[in-house]
């Protein structure tokens, strides 16, 4: 595999990301739910995509309460999913393709069937009781402190275990417990499952809420005019920072660049910027900021400043995500219309900084309806989760029936029909990866807004001789480019690249496109 793109960067920056969700991506079994072998099976799929990694979510031993974030073995597959062989397969089947695998890692809280946290209930004075957060209630009785926990508006993030009288903390639901990163034995042990899957040949981990491993010593009440907001949304202590440069160091000592990326679930990219550390913390953190902008020009611009104004002075590598496991599929947030998707991947694959695909988003996916008797996520995020359609019939590659109803325009939003029409969205993405990899002025290059007309972004890229532009029209109507804005076209987010080489000087409604800077050198 090639550590470098070109002789200098590593591996992960300008590398594009591809996060599958393992129970929706491909099923091997005919079970409805998909699996590790299925995605081993599907793997040139993900390989001639043109991206460069795979994070894989979780497929740990659970009970699933969270969908397989509440871990109760980090080192076992869970059976659902396959064996630890089809997980060793999977690798391997990557790596022979050149593609890196990125693991979910779950570090600041486990399921409550974890055995530590078994052993925990069982015995209030073993050493596990201290790899959580266990505390007397409030002087009064109650809690003991406000804090309120994800998924149930206002309820508190604290459980009475009836047998102890003592309340532990969950961040997240009751059946998650929050571990204490400030016990030196709860590091270590879960260091070792780090060097578990380092050791399995893993090329980094995607890290689950990592902000949210230190907390405040003295579990002081927080501001009560937010204490309805979940604690996890402001969670900063500077403990973390240890801790994650403890895991950074963990990972550096593993040769072939090893890496991470971080959830840092706070809402000001200022704060998720400082878990960069001094290039000594997480490699990558994720950045939420522009999952919830508006698909308007003046609103992602601002966004792109403030991204860049918060990392840039830090050396700090962006990524940039449009739609993941928990939120809405960005077409459907973005109203539906496909033009505006297509543009979206775009500006996705263009933007300085590392992008990450969420499966299904190449094929333009809605998220699906999902009937109240099929409910299955505690925090309503089943739309997005759907499984993939495979085959261009019913049941779409799947058996008969599946864990989740199956996203709308399956006739014509399966991989199938995408790889045989030229002017798919897949192939869009395919072409749009293409052009990453072959332009280092997309992938590393250097980025600068350009002033634009109303309703239009505009940015260059630059790498050596190689100047690029994109253009972006947020809007319904045509847009005639200024001179400064023309150029040669090479990619479109409309058509099937039969007008790539000619002459761009105006963009049709929702129309996004890459330029080649007219009076620079022709395309090597
Ligand atoms: O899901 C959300 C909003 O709909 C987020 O607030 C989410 O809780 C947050 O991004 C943290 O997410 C991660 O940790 C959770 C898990 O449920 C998510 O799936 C995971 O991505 C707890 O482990």
């Amino acid at each position: 595999m090639d550590d470098d793109l070109d002789g200098t960067e590593p591996w992960w920056r300008g590398a594009a990301f591809y996060q599958v969700y393992p129970r929706s991506f491909a099923d091997s079994t005919g079970s409805g739910v998909g699996d590790l072998a299925g995605i081993t099976e599907r793997i040139d799929y993900i390989a001639d995509l043109g991206v460069q990694a795979l994070w894989v979510s979780p497929f740990f031993t659970s009970p699933m309460h969270d969908n397989g974030y509440d871990v109760e073995d980090y080192c076992a597959v869970d059976p659902r999913f396959g064996t630890l062989a089809d997980f060793d397969a999977l690798v391997a089947a990557a790596h022979a393709r050149g593609l890196r695998v990125m693991i979910d890692w779950v570090p600041a809280h486990t399921s409550t069937a974890h055995p530590w946290f078994q052993r925990a209930l069982s015995d209030p004075r073993c050493p596990e009781r201290d790899y959580y957060v266990f505390r007397d209630p409030a002087p009064g009785g109650g809690p003991p402190n406000n804090w309120t926990c994800a998924f149930e508006e206002g309820a508190p993030a604290w459980k009475l275990d009836d047998e102890s009288g003592q309340y532990y903390l969950h961040s997240f639901l009751p059946q998650q417990a929050d571990l204490n990163w400030h016990n030196p034995d709860l590091r270590a042990a879960m260091h070792g499952t780090l060097r578990f899957w380092l050791d399995r040949g893993v090329d980094g981990f995607r890290m689950d809420v990592i902000h949210n491993i230190g907390k405040d010593p003295a579990l002081g009440d927080r501001d009560p005019a937010l204490a309805a907001l979940p604690h996890m949304l402001f969670n900063d202590d500077p403990s973390t920072h240890r801790y994650v440069r403890e895991i950074r160091a963990l990972l550096d000592s593993y040769p072939g660049q090893r890496t991470s990326v971080g959830e840092v679930f706070l809402l000001d990219t200022a704060q998720v910027a400082t878990y960069y550390g001094q290039g000594d913390e997480l490699h990558m953190c994720f950045n939420f900021p522009p999952l919830y902008t508006e698909w308007k020009a003046e609103a992602w611009r601002g966004c792109i400043e403030a991204t860049t104004g918060a990392l840039d002075p830090l050396g700090a590598w962006p990524t940039w995500v449009l739609s993941n496991h928990d939120q809405k599929r960005h077409r459907t947030r973005y109203g539906g219309g496909i033009e505006r998707a297509r543009a979206a991947a775009v500006l996705l694959l263009t933007l300085r900084g590392s992008p990450f695909i969420y499966q299904g988003e190449e094929l333009g996916l809605l998220d699906a309806e999902v009937p109240e008797q099929r409910v299955v996520d505690p925090g309503g995020r089943d739309g997005c989760r759907a499984p993939i359609p495979w085959a261009d019939s019913a049941p779409w590659g799947w058996g008969e029936s599946t864990w989740l109803p199956m996203p709308p325009e399956c006739a014509t939003r399966n991989v199938a029909t995408q790889l045989a029409t030229p002017g798919s969205m897949l192939a869009l993405y395919r072409r749009l990866l293409a052009l990453r990899r072959r332009c280092p002025a997309l992938s590393v290059g250097s980025f600068q807004l350009l002033d634009a007309p109303a309703g239009v972004l505009a940015y260059e890229r630059r790498h050596g001789q190689e100047t690029l532009r994109v253009v972006i029209n947020f809007e319904t109507g045509p847009v005639a480019l200024p001179e400064g804005l023309r150029g040669q076209l090479l990619c479109a987010s409309t058509g099937d690249a039969g007008d790539a080489g000619g002459t761009c000087d105006a963009l049709l409604g929702e129309q996004a496109v890459v330029l080649r800077c007219l009076g620079a050198a022709p395309e090597r």
